[in-house]
């Protein structure tokens, strides 16, 4: 094998994107931050030296595209997310997007165009670490905005609809987000993989043929304040005591079942003083399965089990589903595409199904969509131990290179 000439460039271009970070220290690139701005700013810049014209949707998303030898032709969507969790790595959702810009790169640089059009899409929410829900972007993308998030807060209280206004967009323009279908040929992820299956089996690259669904939970459990020295045990009403009875029946109800995970991600106290009984708490859970039947029982089971602590403990509890994802088929042509040039780059390409959501659960119902997952060292990830080789790289972009100049001419048509 070569000089991996292209995974050196994807991996610059991943160091240097990784400054972009709302704290310092540590990666964290929240929706309509400061850093997501600077982030866009950077790769705007990357897009139009290689010739692409840029543009930046209501939501923030930024997209690059690479027209085609014949006008009127297609589009072929390659793209991921460029927000991260808190304290991230560093090629979480960044590694589709850059690996997209390093074969359009390359592709004109030797002034070669593709009988479709080409776009890089940088989505700006796939992660929902700042409003209460996700995939917004990618949502939006596929004409399925919910009006409603313009209303959902942060943790500082500002609305979805004025942390837009101080980004620079105009929320009025959101409906024009939406994609028309049949003017797209499909949408292609490249992900870290998240996962342990690909280095386990020392494989740099796998095709994705569903990915898992989800449902997020916010949940409130409201007891009752007071003395931590004067209450006596009996009489009192404690908000975190009850919440953590739930957590762990949370737990052990998806432990007892094969194929279902469940977190609770994040948890708030109030009032949160050393000497004051809590008074409410408010957690997340998210509950995923490879369907959405499996995850669905298994949410009943978490439900009635929070209702009968609520009722032993006395507290007052309130749920309800924030974000829902069902899981999601991968295009079959698509998926067999990626196998082939996968082949023709002279490696096995395992079919995977992924546990983590990604942006092409939202564009699946758009148009039809293909997952490339890239191995990352002991399948870490949503950490700063996040990593990918070099050489790992340069595979996926000769593979996307490949997936691109070998696309069937039959496909290519208009639906
Ligand atoms: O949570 C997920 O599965 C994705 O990393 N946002
Ligand atoms: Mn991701
Ligand atoms: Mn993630």
């Amino acid at each position: 094998m070569g000089e991996p000439v292209l995974g050196r460039r994807l991996m610059a271009l991943l160091d240097l994107f990784a400054r972009h970070s709302d704290d310092a220290g540590k990666l964290t690139r929240l929706y309509l931050s400061p850093a997501h701005k600077s982030a866009i700013a950077e790769l705007s810049g990357w897009m139009r030296a290689a010739g692409l014209a840029v543009a930046v949707d209501a939501l923030g998303t930024l997209t690059g595209r690479y027209e085609s030898a014949q006008p009127g032709a297609p589009t072929l969507l390659i793209g991921s997310h460029i927000d991260t969790v808190r304290d991230a790595g560093r090629y979480d959702g960044a590694l589709g997007v850059l690996a997209g810009l390093v074969a359009v790169e390359e592709l004109a640089s030797r002034s070669e165009r593709m009988p479709f059009a080409i776009e890089i899409v940088a989505f700006g929410d796939e992660e929902g670490v700042r409003f209460p829900t996700t995939l917004l972007s990618s949502r939006a993308l596929a004409g399925r905005f919910d009006s409603a998030c313009l209303d959902m807060r942060d943790a500082q209280g500002i609305t979805l609809r004025q942390a837009l206004v101080d980004f620079g967009c105009d929320p009025e323009q959101i409906g024009a987000i939406a994609r028309r279908s049949d003017h797209l040929l499909g949408y292609v992820e490249v992900h870290i993989e998240q996962g342990p299956t690909l280095a386990e089996a020392r494989k740099p690259v796998g095709v994705v043929t569903a990915i898992a669904g989800a449902k997020r939970l916010s949940v409130d459990v409201i007891g009752k304040a007071g003395h931590a020295g004067t209450v006596p045990m009996r009489l009192r009403r404690d908000a975190l005591a009850a919440a953590s009875e739930m957590i762990l029946a949370i737990e052990r109800i998806a432990r007892a079942a094969a194929n279902i995970v469940a977190t609770v991600g994040n948890a708030a106290i109030s009032p949160g003083a050393p000497n004051v009984i809590p008074g409410k708490v408010s957690f997340s859970v998210d509950l995923r399965a490879p369907n959405d039947a499996d995850r669905d029982a298994a949410l009943s089971g978490i439900s009635q089990a929070m209702e009968e602590i609520a009722r032993k403990r006395g507290v007052r509890l309130e749920s309800q589903i924030v974000h829902e994802t069902p899981a999601v088929a991968c295009s079959p042509s698509m998926t067999e595409c990626l196998t082939q040039a996968i082949r023709r780059q002279g490696f096995p390409a395992p079919m995977m199904v992924s546990g983590a959501g990604h942006d092409a659960s939202a564009v699946a119902s758009l148009c039809p969509v293909g997952m490339m997952f890239v191995r990352c060292a002991g399948g870490i990830s949503h950490s700063p131990e996040e990593s990918v080789t070099t050489e790992d790289a340069d595979v996926c972009v000769r593979v996307l290179l490949d997936f691109l100049r070998g696309f069937p001419e039959s496909k290519i048509r208009v639906r």
